[in-house]
């Protein structure tokens, strides 16, 4: 009754921009949260992957609680005490020379196609105007204009136009067609890619995928621009999923020659644990130097709220052996899962790395199986959303334990036992 409630008042003046899972939450800590009737769950989605550490963390929380109460803005137009220990410690904490804060994803993604554009005239020497960078079918980096205009979704896309130019797109996880772009044109300023693409269904491609495209990248002097806004912070059992200049050397699930070492990286979601909207573009001096005063910029971006939050977020990534546990589980998880996918009708497939997976379910993309699915998990106690129709994507807080996990597992498998046929 009081859900419906809500329900009804966010249907009523709230933009119907989403079509939310039936259930309202009020309540958050660690793998659970609980509903307004005090129902317990354990949350598989975990904001799209940003509270990788936990709900409500109290690391996090103090930090934010702390900083709230001393000092919230100043804007970029004076300096503030918590920017500079933030940017140190992020910068070392991934390897790079410098980092550029903004605050949503999409923001951050905006950020690292300006820089691209920026160097690619001032530094590489294209024409005005002629600057190009390639990105991926299948793509999802955030909701502004530019970035729909290079989407294939056409929900994302149509009638927000007219678009954005200067994207030409390649299909995902084939390194021909992108060697075959690079040798039809000298204006490629960047390529900009997911390590594992998300919204498209947790789509994983070759383990040596992002090593190639990284070495073509070389090879053309094009900047590889990562987005792991939803891929890193430890979500794929590695600080990054392409990993290569971070700090978590050898507790990579993949083998050392499959590194990639972005130019640009872009970090979102639980770069703050789901505690405050913070984001980060990171790149070297020889790009990030580009920009000058007045270049670029926003009113929030690096604030010392912000500042405070990411630099507690980041520590119990650390201290917490996040990364660890996410590949520790997520192979369980798969092993689990994949048990009982050789003897199921129902679900077809389990695919991901670390603890960002997706069960592929044996239907059609236009079938309401998967949603069904979704209620029938809720109702036992577990929530999950679907992604392209017959997708349902499973990413806890990275928080969890073992025994939470192989729970879990046993939920999943009882409810997709009630729709086999
Ligand atoms: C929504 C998906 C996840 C992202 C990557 C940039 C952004 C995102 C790789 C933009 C954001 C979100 C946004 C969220 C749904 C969600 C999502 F299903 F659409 F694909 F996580 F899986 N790059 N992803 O995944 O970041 O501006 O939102 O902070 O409701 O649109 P943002």
């Amino acid at each position: 009754v009081k859900s419906q409630f809500l329900i009804d008042l966010e249907n009523k003046y709230g933009a119907h921009n989403y079509h939310p899972l039936p259930v309202v939450l009020s309540r958050g800590e660690g793998v659970h949260v609980w509903d307004v009737d005090e129902k317990k769950y354990y949350d598989f989605l975990s904001a799209y992957s940003a509270v990788n550490q936990g709900h409500c963390h109290p690391k996090i929380v103090d930090a934010m609680n702390k900083q709230a109460q001393t000092l919230t803005l100043t804007s970029r137009a004076f300096y503030n005490d918590q920017l500079g220990p933030y940017e140190e410690y992020l910068t070392k904490y991934f390897g790079f020379d410098k980092v550029l804060p903004m605050n949503t994803g999409a923001e951050a993604v905006e950020t690292a196609l300006k820089l691209a554009r920026k160097w690619a005239y001032e530094v590489k020497g294209i024409a005005e105007h002629e600057a190009k960078i390639i990105v991926c079918d299948g793509n999802f980096h955030g909701r502004t204009t530019t970035i729909i205009s290079f989407s294939n979704d056409e929900n994302a896309r149509k009638n927000f136009g007219p678009y954005t130019e200067g994207f030409i797109k390649i299909p995902y996880n084939s390194i021909k067609e992108k060697k075959k772009v690079l040798q039809s044109t000298t204006n490629m300023a960047g390529f900009l890619v997911e390590p594992i693409q998300g919204e498209a269904g947790v789509y994983t491609p070759d383990d040596d995928y992002m090593m190639l495209a990284k070495e073509l990248c070389n090879k053309y002097n094009v900047l590889f621009i990562a987005d792991e806004i939803q891929t890193g912070i430890a979500r794929t059992g590695s600080l990054l999923a392409v990993c290569g200049n971070c700090s978590c050397e050898g507790h990579c699930e993949r083998q050392a020659s499959s590194y990639a070492t972005p130019d640009i990286l872009i970090l979102g979601k639980a770069l703050s644990g789901g505690a405050y909207p913070v984001s980060a573009v990171l790149a070297n001096n020889s790009i990030m130097n580009v920009i000058k005063p007045g270049q670029h910029g926003s009113t929030f971006g690096g604030n010392p709220v912000a500042a405070a939050v990411a630099m507690a977020a980041l520590e119990v990534v650390e201290e917490e052996r996040l990364a660890q546990n996410a590949r520790v589980l997520g192979k369980l998880f798969r092993s689990k899962l994949n048990e009982y996918i050789k003897t199921s009708s129902i679900a077809s497939l389990v695919r991901g790395r670390g603890l960002l997976n997706a069960v592929v379910i044996n239907d059609t993309e236009e079938s309401d199986t998967a949603w069904k699915i979704c209620l029938a998990l809720r109702d036992n106690g577990l929530l999950a959303k679907p992604t392209h129709g017959n997708i349902i994507r499973f990413a806890p807080p990275l928080v969890m334990n073992e025994e939470q996990l192989l729970d879990c597992v046993s939920i999943i498998t009882k409810t997709l036992k009630q729709f086999e046929v």
